[in-house]
């Protein structure tokens, strides 16, 4: 089927090929390489196969296009050399930069890294709440960066291609008044939902059971420890952000008291604001909380880092005041690499606040609960 930027297509036989384009400005270019592998698994994990990546070492974004023009040749000629549909930067692109890429690139439609991010939010939403959020999110940040190409925000069955994408059945139009009063009334919405959020969290306050909440970088496996736990028969899966809704669950600790454990969004670095501003009923969770529990994958090389970034969001979110107990996670993994798993050092953290876990396979687990027992009764007093 032939693509175009006008009518975008995702045919799971022949998923759409993406080249990732990433400037590299000599600052921390070992996040910055981390950030771009973790474009690519975000790209797969929105059906995209990454045919090619595109790195210019540059001071300074371009202000028109990002990348210099010379390398905006240089992709163009990539793109048609490899049938590549779909450009990916990994940065935040503004809409006029969008505009300009894509007057050189006629045959790509020009994406950036929230706008996948948000993508694969609309793949994985399916709770009413969870798709009204991310529909405000689009409206605010994809719309105004694709209307321009006339792009039909319509989700045709799941048929549309990546970041066209929309949450609703019916179409998104792209007409300014329209967008205003679709964004006004999303947050009438979803601001009822969260007074329904708040009832429910008054709730579970009165009732003084300890609220456990779980946090952490997606795919750390959040899901697989409350799943564990209380076999609540979440989704969890090998995919970024394949939770995209709370779940909580009552939990009985050894002592026999009840605690409410919940399972939360994961996180990811550079989010931009209007993004946490929709998600913000969801995210708010880990603000309630009694205790948090801050999820790592172990077995990821770059876990110290996200667990930086989980702990500068919960900060933003005003959580960085609770009890956290910081849990390596996938110890199973993590072992089989050379020299085995050594638990790292963290900053700030008592060492009885440091635990190694596999959510898996339960090893280390029940020292964990024990240590939530704990907890809770300290609290509690
Ligand atoms: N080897 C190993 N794999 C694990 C462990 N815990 C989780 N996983 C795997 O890691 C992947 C992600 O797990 P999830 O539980 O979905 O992770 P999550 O943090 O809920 O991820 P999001 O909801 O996407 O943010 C899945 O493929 C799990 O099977 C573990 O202890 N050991
Ligand atoms: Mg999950």
């Amino acid at each position: 089927m032939a693509k175009n930027k006008f009518q975008a297509y995702f045919d799971e036989k022949a998923p759409e090929r993406v080249v990732l384009v990433k400037l590299l400005t000599g600052k921390n270019e070992e996040e910055a390489l981390a950030s771009l592998n973790e474009l690519w698994r975000l790209t797969e994990t929105s059906g995209g196969e990454v045919a090619a990546r595109l790195i210019q070492y540059k001071d300074k974004p371009d202000p028109a296009t990002y990348i210099g023009s010379g390398k905006v040749k240089e992709l163009a000629e990539l793109c048609k050399n490899a049938e590549i549909t779909l450009a990916v930067f990994d940065c935040e692109l503004s809409p006029s930069q969008i505009r300009n890429l894509e007057d050189c690139l006629p045959e790509v439609r020009v994406i950036d890294r929230s706008m996948l991010i948000l993508d694969i939010f609309a793949l994985h939403a399916t709770t009413g709440e969870g798709k009204l959020q991310v529909e405000l999110a689009q409206l605010k940040y994809t719309v105004p960066r694709l209307t321009g190409q006339g792009i039909n925000l319509s989700r045709q069955g799941g048929s549309a291609g990546i970041a066209a994408r929309g949450p609703g059945e019916s179409k998104l139009e792209t007409d300014r008044r329209y967008i205003k009063r679709r964004i006004a009334s999303l947050e009438n919405q979803i601001a009822e939902m969260e007074k329904n959020r708040m009832v429910q969290r008054a709730q579970r306050e009165r009732s003084g059971i300890c609220r456990v909440t779980v946090a952490g970088y997606t795919n750390a496996g959040k899901s697989t420890l409350l799943n564990f736990l209380t076999n609540a028969g979440i989704l969890a899966e090998d995919k970024l952000f394949a939770t995209l809704d709370p779940t909580t669950r009552r939990f009985r600790l050894p002592s026999g008291n009840n605690i409410l454990l919940t399972d939360t969004v994961g996180f990811i670095r550079n989010l931009p604001h209007h993004f946490v501003k929709a998600f913000k009923s969801t995210l708010d969770e880990v603000k309630y909380a009694d205790i948090i529990i801050l999820l790592m994958d172990a077995s990821d090389s770059e876990c110290l880092n996200q667990a930086e970034v989980t702990r500068r969001l919960l900060s933003e979110l005003g959580a960085d005041n609770k009890p956290l107990l910081y849990v390596f996670n996938k110890c199973d993994e993590a072992e089989k690499a050379e020299g085995g798993f050594l638990l790292p050092k963290i900053e700030g953290a008592e060492s009885d606040t440091v635990f190694c876990i596999s959510a898996k396979t339960g090893e280390g687990v029940n020292i964990l609960v024990k240590k939530i027992d704990e907890l809770r009764e300290k609290i509690k007093k």
